[in-house]
């Protein structure tokens, strides 16, 4: 949609919606097009998104929740398995699936994966076919044609998340499948995410963005403090990594990759939430953090298996 469209009648149905599929399928990117509004960060890498993500919608006589999830993917550590924890427990608790596949990726085994994960779920799914700005109109009807003989899905989407501006189609379809009950959320409220928690996010997408290899990942962003100086937000973050190297890294020479982070986090804060900010970020060695739960809870990624 270009604009949102905020419904004024009676709410009559209401429900949740996953977004999944493999890491950098485009989930995420498809959020933020549906709700025209950056909710969940975005980057070229896998396992971008760390935790459920809301959008809340009213749209028609309909209220749909929206939860962007993590990539589902072969677990290296204990991030990597909790991340898929959330996903399949964002999957338990949803009334309609999403599955975003990307159009320019092979089925692999990575997607067979994702499936086994959908399927558990027993519910509705669309397979939505994103990248199609990359594909041509045969490459998409072979596409389509292979993952019907996959999986029954209850309909087919081809988009492209990141062109996109009209999903009528997809949410008008996407009323029919969702329960009748009344909104679920507040009318005004488009997320539940808390500000410093979307902060932290934003800076760990410019890291993403910045840096190569297991830096990013081996990333993680706090955000410690909030103070307002008249009209000026003063945030003070806090940024681990796992190791030394990858500390001076983040920093890079004179402090000249921290600049960097700092002024694109900066720029986009002021856009998102249009505070005037001042940004300090710190870069703390926290040795292994990827493999202990109270450090990963601590930090807002992925849930445990209690
Ligand atoms: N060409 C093209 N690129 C896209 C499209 N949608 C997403 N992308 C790109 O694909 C990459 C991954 O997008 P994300 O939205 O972060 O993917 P994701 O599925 O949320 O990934 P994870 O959070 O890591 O699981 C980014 O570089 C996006 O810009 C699309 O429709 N067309
Ligand atoms: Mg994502």
């Amino acid at each position: 949609m270009s604009e949102k469209e905020y419904t004024t009648v009676e709410i009559r149905k209401s429900g949740f919606v996953a977004l999944a599929g493999s890491p950098n399928a485009g989930k995420s990117t498809l959020l933020n097009a549906l709700m025209c509004e950056k909710l969940a960060i975005v980057s070229p890498k896998p396992q971008t998104t760390r935790s459920e993500i809301r959008g809340i919608m009213n749209y028609k006589d309909a209220q749909i929740i929206f939860a962007d999830t993590p990539g589902i993917h072969q677990p290296v550590d204990r991030l990597g398995s909790r991340l898929n924890k959330q996903t399949a427990s964002v999957l338990q608790g949803v009334d309609l699936i999403y599955y975003l596949v990307d159009g320019t990726a092979p089925f692999n085994e990575a997607e067979e994966r994702t499936l086994r994960m959908i399927r558990q779920a027993y519910l509705p799914v669309f397979l939505i076919l994103n990248k199609i700005d990359k594909l041509n109109k045969k490459q998409v009807l072979n596409k389509l044609t292979a993952w019907q003989n996959r999986y029954p899905f209850a309909e087919y989407f081809p988009v492209s998340a990141l062109n996109d501006h009209d999903f009528a189609d997809l949410l008008d379809t996407t009323i029919q499948y969702l329960p009748e009950g009344g909104a679920l959320y507040p009318m005004d409220m488009t997320s539940d995410g808390s500000t410093d928690f979307r902060i932290s996010e934003i800076i760990r997408e410019k890291i993403l963005l910045c840096t190569e290899q297991e830096v990013p990942h081996a990333t993680a962003v706090i955000v410690e403090e909030k103070t307002w100086v008249e009209d000026v937000c003063a945030i003070r973050a806090l940024v681990l990594v796992e190791k030394q190297g990858q500390k001076g890294i983040i920093i890079g020479k004179k402090g000249a990759m921290l600049q960097k982070i700092c002024a694109l986090a900066q720029k986009e804060i002021k856009e998102i939430f249009g505070w005037e900010n001042e940004l300090e970020i710190y870069v703390r060695v926290e040795e292994e953090w990827r493999s202990r739960d109270k450090r990963i809870t601590e930090y807002g990624y992925g849930i445990t298996d209690e």
